[in-house]
């Protein structure tokens, strides 16, 4: 093999790797629409909005904007929900189906979460 074949081999190896890893860009071009962060505000003892839209997989984040500490929680059962949210503190969870929560704390604060599919 010429030193010359060897040089030819090298360049080609190069536009490969060149060329595969512009295809991976053109890859991540296409991939689903990133997960998006919505936010509801706790003050006034109100969730604020207590119905939001969001799409499958979004995260809601609440900030607690009042003078005392709330939770959400799981309406009616509880079978998920936050530690106590302190003033000024936030809490996040990732939803993929319409649920409603309220603060069980205050449990005539109530809220609705609506997948839209
Ligand atoms: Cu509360």
């Amino acid at each position: 093999m010429t030193m010359k074949n060897l040089k030819n081999i090298f360049r080609i190896a190069i536009m490969v790797l060149l060329a595969s890893s512009c295809s991976t860009n053109n890859n991540s071009k296409v991939q689903p629409e990133q997960s998006k962060r919505d936010t509801v505000i706790i003050q006034a003892m109100k969730f604020q909005p207590d119905t939001i839209m969001i799409n499958e997989g979004d995260t809601i984040v609440w900030i607690n904007k009042g003078i005392v500490a709330h939770d959400i929680s799981k309406y009616p059962d509880k079978t998920w929900h936050s530690d106590t949210i302190e003033p000024q503190q936030t809490f996040e969870k990732v939803f993929d189906d319409s649920t409603s929560y309220f603060c069980s704390i205050h449990p005539t604060m109530k809220g609705l979460i609506m997948i839209n599919k």
